[in-house]
């Protein structure tokens, strides 16, 4: 099984009506290749972003763990550098003239700084980190419930969503993700800034990582320097609401 595939498998679990029609599909590679099946693939997305709050409780918690738990080391994964000269200002200076920019369908565009960040309140939570590559780490994580720095944007009742924009460059594109506003503002969905009681490592996502913790490891975008309400994942991207999702077919919602 491919690791692509990984995510599909959950989404088959979820939508056991549909896939009953397509027998083969859990088992074949080639069937991703196939544009008929990919077309029924994404219609069926489309279909499980609309009825995922029927589907499953939105809302319950990713399970929490101890520090009895912690992995020794915490596996970092994509980009570990974002290249180029203003990024390594940045980390020299230790991210004091860092900003994070809030902004689209707030009623009061933001530009935080990491001390900013740091003097509101705070969240820390133990969980368990799970990559579509297949492998997972136990973490502790400190930062801002991210429903706390919508709330001082005041994000308008239009927002839809909740788009990421990162600093780090993966070929042609910068990294950007997105989750809807349930996951926004679910209380486990922090902007962190440490990691297991120290200061994020730049392999980890220094200076503020996300924490989306009831998805997979690619939906938690790392450097953030942009946090933007929209209305629709249209003109995001290729408009499917993430790097990988627009380039290899990861899926959009990404539950674990
Ligand atoms: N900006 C950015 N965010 C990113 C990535 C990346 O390459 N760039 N990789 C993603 C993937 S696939 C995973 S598994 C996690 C890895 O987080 P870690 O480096 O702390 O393990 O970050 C995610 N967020
Ligand atoms: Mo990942």
């Amino acid at each position: 099984m491919s690791e692509i595939l990984m995510p599909r498998r959950q989404w088959i679990a979820r939508a056991g009506g549909l896939v009953a029609t397509l027998p083969f599909l859990s088992a074949c590679d080639a069937i991703n290749e196939a544009p008929a099946v990919r077309k029924i693939l994404s219609m069926g997305e489309e279909m499980n972003r609309a009825s995922q709050r029927t589907l499953m409780d939105r809302d319950a918690l990713a399970r929490e763990f101890t520090r009895t738990d912690l992995s020794p080391y915490f596996r970092p994964n994509g980009t570990r550098l974002p290249a180029g000269a203003a990024y390594a200002a940045h980390a020299a200076a230790g991210f004091t003239d860092w900003r994070i920019k809030v902004t689209g369908l707030v009623a009061r565009p933001l530009s935080l700084s990491m001390a900013d960040i740091r003097a509101m309140s705070q969240r820390t939570q133990i969980t368990r980190h799970d990559c579509v590559e297949g492998w997972s780490a136990i973490g502790q994580w400190t930062g801002v419930p991210l429903g706390h720095i919508l709330a001082a944007a005041g994000v308008r009742d239009s927002a839809r969503y909740i788009v990421f924009r990162c600093a780090d460059r993966l070929g042609d594109a910068l990294y950007y993700e997105s989750c809807d506003m349930i996951d926004a503002r679910h209380p486990q969905t922090i902007m962190a800034w440490a990691l297991n009681d120290a200061v994020l490592p730049i392999a980890n996502g220094a200076p503020l990582r996300l924490r989306l913790e009831r998805q997979l490891g690619y939906k938690h975008a790392k450097y953030v320097e942009g946090i933007e309400a929209v209305a629709s994942l249209e003109g995001i991207g290729a408009g499917k609401g993430g790097y990988w999702e627009d380039r290899i077919d990861y899926e959009w919602y990404a539950g674990i």
